[in-house]
């Protein structure tokens, strides 16, 4: 139960009901090897629930046409559905504006997208970028790549042997020099929650804008950009129980009106002549070409079905598998947790001693157990923590702890297959 002011109960807590959700997702059906499949690689890829589906079917069916180029009444349907969601993309993570909302590929695009727009045209030789030691490599390459242009210094806030960053640590390498800060809300190696609100303040003192890469952050708790104060923020549909290919860039209008276009070609210009082309309006101006509608009509989709859920149900869900997975993977001996943050997500890495990674993967694979092993497109945490990769098992709000007990009792196994 909720008490708000007046002691006036509002809102009763709400447990997930996860056996009713997973009848939404056809392909935990399946099984592997000949076993049920346990799908714990959620931070590579979520699985689409029927409705996801189901609207990108009905695009095709009943609506395909191209967008904001007919005048016949299929084009101005099929707009109008790409346009309603971007104003839910607006709401589900509290932009002011839809024209805050660019739709590109993914993370990794709307990343190189601010790298390439705003950066080339803010950042110069001898300028700072600050990153953390814990990002995805869409989050570091970009930046080198500017850097390499341009003559900027990137900089890093060192990992602390927990998998947390501290914000003494980052504030420290704030200067007049420091012309933007990209930052993950939730590390896709460790799980760390990334205390993202406080590190935009202390950025803003410093009149620095913040990047965050919100790509394993949007499916697992309630994102409000403007409570945060980001100046962009980005993520992908594919994590996000939505299709791959779609992803969302929201920028500040005062900041994305700044940058040029990043790709020229149709939808992104106003007029063109030979002499002189006029770029189109915010969100326009970043869509050059035709874009993924069918992908932006499944992340419609996919966000209606997030929403139709308890934000705080699913995050205490996914907290509770979490600690119960961490308390039953720490009780076998020859296991270390890498990544032992306060604030975790559902992720949790580990190794396993004098058995490599990709064995563990194999071994519970033919169990029917979908986890990743590697570096997680994370070296520099790896390096960090002087291991070359790690398993992974990444949750997602329909596992349960019947499928962690199964993932605790293949490694077991892994133990006894390898003496
Ligand atoms: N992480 C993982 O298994 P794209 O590929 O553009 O949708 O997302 C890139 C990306 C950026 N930032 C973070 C924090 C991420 O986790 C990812 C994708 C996947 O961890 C695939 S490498």
């Amino acid at each position: 139960m909720t008490v708000h002011a007046g002691h006036e109960i509002v809102e009763s807590a709400r447990v997930l009901d996860v056996a009713r959700l997973r009848k939404d997702f056809p392909i935990l059906e399946r099984t592997i090897h000949g076993k049920p499949l346990v799908y714990l690689d959620n931070a590579a890829t979520t699985q689409k629930p029927l409705s996801v589906v189901e609207a990108e079917k009905s695009f095709y069916l009943t609506l395909n046409s191209n967008i904001h180029r007919g005048v016949h009444s299929l084009s101005e349907e099929a707009t109008a559905a790409y346009e309603m969601v971007r104003e839910t993309v607006r709401n589900f993570i509290g932009a002011a504006k839809t024209q805050e909302i660019i739709f590109v590929k993914g993370t990794t695009e709307g990343i190189n997208l601010v790298a390439h727009s705003y950066g080339l045209k803010n950042i110069r030789n001898g300028d700072e970028i600050l990153i953390t030691g814990l990002e995805h490599h869409s989050n570091i390459v970009p930046w080198q790549i500017l850097c390499e242009r341009t003559g900027a210094v990137l900089k890093v806030i060192p990992l602390q042997d927990d998998g947390s960053i501290s914000i003494d640590d980052a504030t420290r390498l704030m200067s007049g020099r420091t012309k933007l800060l990209a930052i993950a809300h939730i590390s896709n190696a460790l799980g760390t929650v990334n205390p993202v609100k406080s590190i935009i303040r202390t950025a803003h003192e410093h009149n620095i804008p913040v990047l965050i890469d919100g790509a394993q952050a949007v499916a697992h708790r309630k994102v409000d950009v403007k409570d945060l104060d980001a100046d962009f923020y980005v993520f992908s549909g594919h994590k996000m129980y939505g299709p791959t290919g779609i992803g969302v860039l929201y920028g500040k209008e005062d900041l994305l009106e700044g940058m040029p276009p990043y790709q020229g070609g149709g939808d992104m210009i106003k007029s063109v002549s030979f002499e002189k082309t006029v770029y189109n309006d915010l969100p326009y101006k970043f869509e050059a070409g035709t874009p993924n509608i069918a992908g932006v009509i499944g992340l419609g989709a996919a966000v209606n079905y997030l929403q139709g859920i308890d934000a705080s149900a699913l995050e205490a869900h996914e907290t509770e598998l979490l600690e119960f997975a961490t308390t039953s993977l720490e009780q076998i001996d020859g296991i270390r947790i890498i990544g032992t943050a306060r604030e975790k997500a559902g992720v949790l890495s580990f190794i396993t001693k004098n058995v490599h990674p990709h064995d563990v993967g194999t071994i519970m694979d033919r169990d029917g157990i979908a986890v990743r092993t590697g570096h997680h497109c994370a070296q520099p945490v790896m390096d960090r923590f002087r291991i070359p990769a790690t398993v992974r098992a990444s949750l997602g709000m329909y596992n349960t702890k019947q499928e962690i007990d199964r993932m605790v009792e293949s490694v077991r196994k892994v133990f006894e297959v390898f003496g």
